[in-house]
């Protein structure tokens, strides 16, 4: 039976699944952890293999740092002390990031949210956008090892907040307090994985791989 194609429906039906500017589908992925766990580390392969937008707050931050914004240079003072960078700043960002990509296929979320405010509001930015968050792969690794990372990292990366040993612990201690809360708000939807990240870079890679596979179906 050939049924009458009215161009009305056809037109908005074209508009809504292949307008840029409307983001079916999605996929979207929270990579989550403790400082040191692996987060960039795994991202890189991530969206190497997927091809979603990555999205680190960490990342962003040092740009504006590098660019001396007064963002950058705001920012700057927290992070050299181990602490978060205030939610309004990191949401604004994020919400601009998403904005200025309308066609993404999806997008990583690194470091991002790292308090509870964080995943609020990122929930209600990708509501707008008739998406959500997918999954949330939780890197589970012990604090020493964490420490031993950060340490190691500090040797070559130049980076501030990984000058010594004292904002280590700090940022672990500010890790339990403010961030790990973003778990159990996933943890409520069912999204949350957790990955032992203890093991080899590859190995973790492969456990990833395995469970986004397994949601994109
Ligand atoms: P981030 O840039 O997010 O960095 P991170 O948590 O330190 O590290 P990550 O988990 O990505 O570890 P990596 O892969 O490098 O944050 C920096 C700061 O910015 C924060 O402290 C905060 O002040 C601010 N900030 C960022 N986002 C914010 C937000 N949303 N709200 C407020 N403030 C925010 O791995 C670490 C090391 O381990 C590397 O040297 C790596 O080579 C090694 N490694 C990785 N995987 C390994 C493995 N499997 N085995 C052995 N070594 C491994």
């Amino acid at each position: 039976m050939n049924l009458p194609v009215n161009p009305v429906f056809f037109t908005v039906y074209t508009y809504i699944c292949c307008s840029p500017r409307v983001i079916i589908n999605m996929f979207n992925l929270i990579l989550f952890g403790p400082p040191g766990s692996g987060k960039g580390t795994q991202s890189a392969k991530l969206v190497e293999k997927y091809g979603l937008i990555h999205l680190s707050t960490g990342d962003l931050l040092r740009k504006e740092r590098q660019l001396k914004t007064p963002l950058g240079i705001e920012a700057q003072q927290f992070i050299d002390k181990g602490q978060l960078v205030p939610d309004e700043v990191v949401i604004g960002m994020i919400s601009s990031a998403l904005d200025e990509n309308p066609a993404a296929r999806g997008f990583l979320f690194d470091g991002f949210p790292r308090t509870v405010a964080q995943a609020e509001a990122l929930d209600k930015l990708l509501e707008l956008k008739k998406s959500s968050i997918a999954l949330v792969l939780f890197l589970d690794v012990n604090e020493d090892e964490l420490i031993q990372r950060l340490v190691n990292r500090g040797k070559t990366s130049g980076r501030s907040d990984d000058a010594d040993e004292s904002i280590q612990r700090k940022r672990q201690e500010v890790y339990k307090h403010e961030t790990l809360p973003v778990a159990a708000h996933y943890e409520k939807f069912k999204k949350v994985v957790h990955i032992d990240g203890m093991r080899g870079i590859d190995d973790v890679f492969s456990s990833l791989a395995v469970h986004i596979d397994k949601k994109i179906g």
